[in-house]
């Protein structure tokens, strides 16, 4: 009888000891290897644009507070100077240049990520995440014959994401029209959408055939389809009830990202906030006119922060800022004037959207790919400043060294502990791209092969980086690119030319190396 006293008392010890390992275990498991990730991916926002990166001319109190009490990356690269390349490198792992279709798509283009790449979702997935996307995707949909009228895919569904609110590829091109999880939303099948990217539909009214329906004049491209006063990039017919108003995207995308975070709070969740602005057309909605200085282009910037203060306080008020890593970059630099009117030139003042960097949008330049780059864990994340050089395209293999998968892209390299503020040795080198041109980045180095082509794009004047010579460049003394050093430092110039074509092949450049001699 005593005996087997002891033994109850001891299976009940050995129950409750077993009962406390299964109880801490998830909970440990859910704070630190499984945080909610959200990815703030603004579009066009350049790296200085934003206050905590030394703007004055503006206020981004939002994105200051993120990077002020996270690690604010100074060398943090978008992987091309364009969106879908930069896009298609976050989410895969590999560098553009490697896939010759990753370019700006139009919104026809078929999908551009293989369905049976890896990418950070499905890798998310995988480890017991939810994943969403809302805002912009620009990474083409279904196989090229699309019919927007049934659903639409693959897209974003079919390469990780369990949800889906986007837009198709930019507010200047069409379709404009909300799609989730494969449908347009609010489409009437008696008014069916059809698009295309050569030709006008009989009777449709153009922004050559009818300016005086414009409320937004074109500078250059942009002159198709119009759709609420503003002229866009290919034609489109129908759908007038799915039409989205520009003036409340900001809006909804914030309404969606806010839902999204409310619905999947209770498991580890992916959302990926691509927000839309400050890339053109610049259409603030009413309560942000007016909002700074600049006009659209500001006050854009001015919506976009609010947008991301109001997530933030959505997290707090759900209680999981605490559990939640926040990336917030931009997918390259800044522009202007990128096809329309709207004084972003004539009001810019003393603002400088690319700091001190040379170029912006489109250039081998570092103020193509070197943007914002924050990351924010409270209460995990020390806050500081990091000059580490990461890469967005790191991004893969060190959210998934975090959740503790071995998946990866092909060129994403593990520095989780640079993220998370906890080390300063960041990548070695990097390649750039931009429109299909390359660059490379090693230590304090800038090396921009011979490009044929202007040295400025004169429809957004913008210095892409084109040039006959090698140029180099020394960051370290000279940030602003100034002093080409190619002739002066031969054997370091030869030594950027073998490790950039070590990774790169010998046919980077579109002048024959021949000519070069
Ligand atoms: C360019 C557009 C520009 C912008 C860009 C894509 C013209 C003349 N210019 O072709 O306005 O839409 O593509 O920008 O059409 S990105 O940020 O999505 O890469
Ligand atoms: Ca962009």
């Amino acid at each position: 009888m005593k005996n087997l006293k002891v033994i109850i008392y001891a299976l009940i010890i050995i129950s409750n000891s077993c009962k406390n390992d299964v109880a801490e275990k998830p909970q440990d498991v859910k704070e630190n290897n499984t945080p909610n990730i959200i990815f703030i991916y603004a579009d066009d926002l350049g790296y200085g644009d934003l206050s905590a990166y030394g703007a004055t001319e503006i206020n981004t109190p939002n994105m200051d507070m993120l990077a002020i009490g996270g690690v604010m990356f100074t060398n943090g690269y978008a992987s091309s100077a364009t969106c879908s390349p930069s896009r298609y490198a976050l989410l895969t792992g590999t560098y553009p240049w490697r896939n010759k279709n990753a370019k700006i798509l139009p919104g026809t283009a078929p999908l551009l990520i293989d369905t049976a790449q890896v990418t950070i979702p499905k890798m998310l997935k995988l480890k017991g995440y939810h994943t969403g996307i809302v805002g912009k995707w620009h990474l083409g949909l279904g196989d090229g014959q699309v019919n927007w009228n049934e659903r639409i895919g693959p897209g974003p569904n079919e390469v990780g994401f369990d949800y889906s609110f986007i837009m198709a590829a930019t507010q200047d091109r069409v379709p404009t029209v909300y799609i989730k999880n494969g449908y347009v939303e609010n489409l009437d099948k008696n008014d069916p959408i059809e698009v295309d990217y050569d030709n006008n539909f009989e009777g449709q009214p153009t922004a050559i055939s009818n300016p005086e329906l414009l409320k937004m004049k074109w500078h250059h491209g942009h002159n198709n389809s119009i759709v609420n006063g503003i002229p866009r990039i290919g034609f489109m017919k129908g759908g007038e009830s799915a039409k989205w108003k520009d003036e409340d995207m900001a809006n909804t995308f914030l309404e969606e990202a806010q839902d999204y975070i409310k619905r999947e709070k209770n498991n580890p969740f992916f959302l990926y906030y691509a927000l839309q602005q400050p890339h053109v057309p610049r259409t603030p909605n009413p309560r942000f006119v007016g909002a700074t200085s600049m006009g659209p282009r500001g006050d854009v910037i001015a919506e976009a922060d609010w947008c991301i203060g109001e997530f933030l306080k959505t997290l707090e008020e759900e209680g999981l800022l605490e559990n939640t890593l926040i990336i917030l970059s931009s997918d390259n630099g800044p522009v202007l004037n990128d096809g329309y009117y709207d004084e972003a030139v004539e009001k810019l003042g003393k603002h400088t959207p690319a700091g001190k960097l040379r170029g912006g949008k489109y250039s081998l330049f570092e103020a193509g790919t070197r943007v914002p780059f924050i990351t924010y864990w409270k209460g995990k994340i020390s806050p500081g400043t990091s000059d580490a050089m990461v890469s967005q395209i790191d991004l893969f293999r060190s959210l998934s060294a975090l959740v503790g998968s071995d998946m990866n892209g092909p060129d994403s390299q593990n520095l989780l502990n640079v993220f998370l503020g906890k080390s300063n040795q960041g990548r070695d080198h990097l390649i750039l791209e931009a429109t299909s041109r390359t660059a490379f980045r090693k230590g304090d180095w800038a090396l921009i092969p011979p490009y044929r082509g202007g040295p400025i794009n004169t429809e957004v004047n913008i210095e892409v980086g084109n040039s006959k010579e090698f140029q180099l460049y020394n960051l370290k003394n000279d940030i602003e690119q100034q002093n080409n050093l190619a002739q002066s430092n031969p054997e370091k110039l030869q030594e950027m030319i073998t490790a950039f074509e070590a990774i790169r092949g010998q046919n980077y450049s579109n002048i024959q190396k021949l000519e070069l001699k």
